[in-house]
């Protein structure tokens, strides 16, 4: 481990101090702080096992050395990032890219570092070398029923990877649909592609869900199979109880009301979780928070609104993944701002004052529930975030400590420079 506990006790002795003015100075301020600095500290987030690595874009990728060059150094990475913040406490991976040789010595591996498998994500977006069929035109909603069945079976065969490592769901993302008019028929298109679904469903374990993906455009740009949050939802009343909608926040057209969507999926108890991250064009795979946190909020707080609504738990209930790609920053720096930005945007949604909130909608005081909303949200609550990490052992600043111990020039003495993870 290249942070040592000694060194996360020296870095939090020097911020001490200063943290500690800041959080009485909060307590001051808040109702029950000790409530949210517990809910955050039970609050952890999945790293994606693709996002550990650069990632880029068509035209280049500019790597920072020291990726993760298998498996067993992807989860070192996660188990370093959750030794920092205490939040990362689980890792979702992607299967073919990241196949355990030996699931048992990887799930102790795992678990050594208090880290557990959150979904298993299948992929049929790409053709693998020595794959019989292509997926080209699709793979579940495929004309030929031999591509549908190689599909299925490799959803298949994710789930019994997900098994032997003790995750509980399954996420399904398909790129297909068409990139043309006329190309398609949509209605027989979908109905492949529930059928194709309704197998896979079948072989789930009792205690699984499937996760269903959606995204409006890419790969293909005319129309997705499961192109957005309705599509996603039919597919998932029509298969079952176990099967739920996946939020990914890139993955919808310009502008949508992300928080009205959440909002009406937990309400119907379809919604499976989250792939967080951020954009500003597309499926921009940016850092959590970075380019509208207010949104992420928003979000937030029709999460805790609703959940408590329905009586869940917030930490378990859910899916809570990240999905992102690293282009210019150090991938693990990148996934501690977003683990950050997740649980601060948690933190504010439970200090939003719902009892008024419902107050003034009542009274359609539109403004005032503006105020109420962004009370909170324009309140520093970084200290409290610090606080709930301090006490689960976790750094005070953990991207700060990240630079100090030189973690990035250790990894690439480790692996070296030209170093290339699995995946994107
Ligand atoms: C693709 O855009 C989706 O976000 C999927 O979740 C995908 O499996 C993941 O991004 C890895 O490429
Ligand atoms: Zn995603
Ligand atoms: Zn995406």
């Amino acid at each position: 481990m290249l942070v040592h506990k000694a060194a996360i006790t020296a870095h939090n002795e020097t911020h001490y101090a200063q943290h500690a003015k800041a959080l009485a100075a909060l307590k001051d301020r808040i109702a029950d702080p000790e409530r949210v600095i517990k809910l955050v500290q039970e609050f952890q987030v999945a790293i994606p096992s693709w996002a550990l690595g650069t990632g880029g874009t068509r035209f280049g990728r500019f790597p920072g050395g020291g990726e993760p060059r298998s498996l067993e150094e992807k989860i070192e990475d996660v188990a370093l990032l959750h030794r920092l913040n205490q939040g990362s406490g689980a890792i979702s991976l992607h299967i073919p890219w990241d196949i355990p040789s030996n699931p048992k010595a990887i799930r102790e591996l795992a678990s050594s570092h208090g880290l557990r498998f959150d979904a298993v994500n299948s992929n049929t977006f790409q053709d693998q070398p020595g794959q019989a069929h292509s997926y080209k035109f699709g793979s579940l909603q495929h004309l030929n029923e031999q591509v549908r069945r190689q599909a299925i079976e490799h959803n298949m065969e994710v789930i019994r990877h997900g098994e032997a490592l003790g995750s509980q769901a399954l996420t399904v993302w398909l790129s297909d649909g068409s990139c043309f008019p006329g190309q398609l028929n949509f209605r027989k298109a979908f109905q492949r592609t529930l059928e194709s679904l309704q197998e896979i469903y079948a072989a789930l374990p009792k205690d699984w869900k499937m996760f269903v993906e959606y995204k409006a455009f890419e790969p293909n740009f005319y129309s997705m199979t499961v192109g957005d949050w309705g599509q996603s939802y039919l597919y998932a009343s029509k298969l079952g109880p176990q099967a739920y909608t996946l939020v990914d926040l890139g993955h919808h057209l310009p502008n949508a009301n992300i928080e009205q969507i959440v909002s009406l999926l937990l309400m119907e108890g379809k919604l499976a979780g989250f792939h967080f991250n951020d954009s500003k064009y597309g499926d921009d795979d940016l850092t959590v928070g970075s380019i509208n946190p207010y949104q992420l909020f928003l979000i937030f707080n029709e999460l805790v609104e609703g959940m408590d609504a329905r009586g869940m738990n917030h930490a378990a209930d859910l899916g809570w993944m990240i999905d992102a790609s690293h282009n210019v920053k150090d991938p693990l720096e990148d996934l501690l701002q977003s683990v950050e930005a997740i649980r601060l945007a948690y933190a504010q949604a439970l200090l939003v004052d719902q009892a008024a909130l419902r107050q003034a909608q009542e009274n359609n005081d539109v403004a005032a529930a503006q105020e109420i909303l962004q009370e909170v949200y324009r309140t520093d609550l970084r200290p409290l975030v610090a606080e709930a990490r301090l006490r689960s052992g976790g750094a005070l600043r953990p991207l700060d400590l990240f630079r100090e111990a030189g973690v990035r020039k250790a990894l690439i003495a480790q692996r070296g420079y030209h170093a290339h993870t699995t995946g994107l």
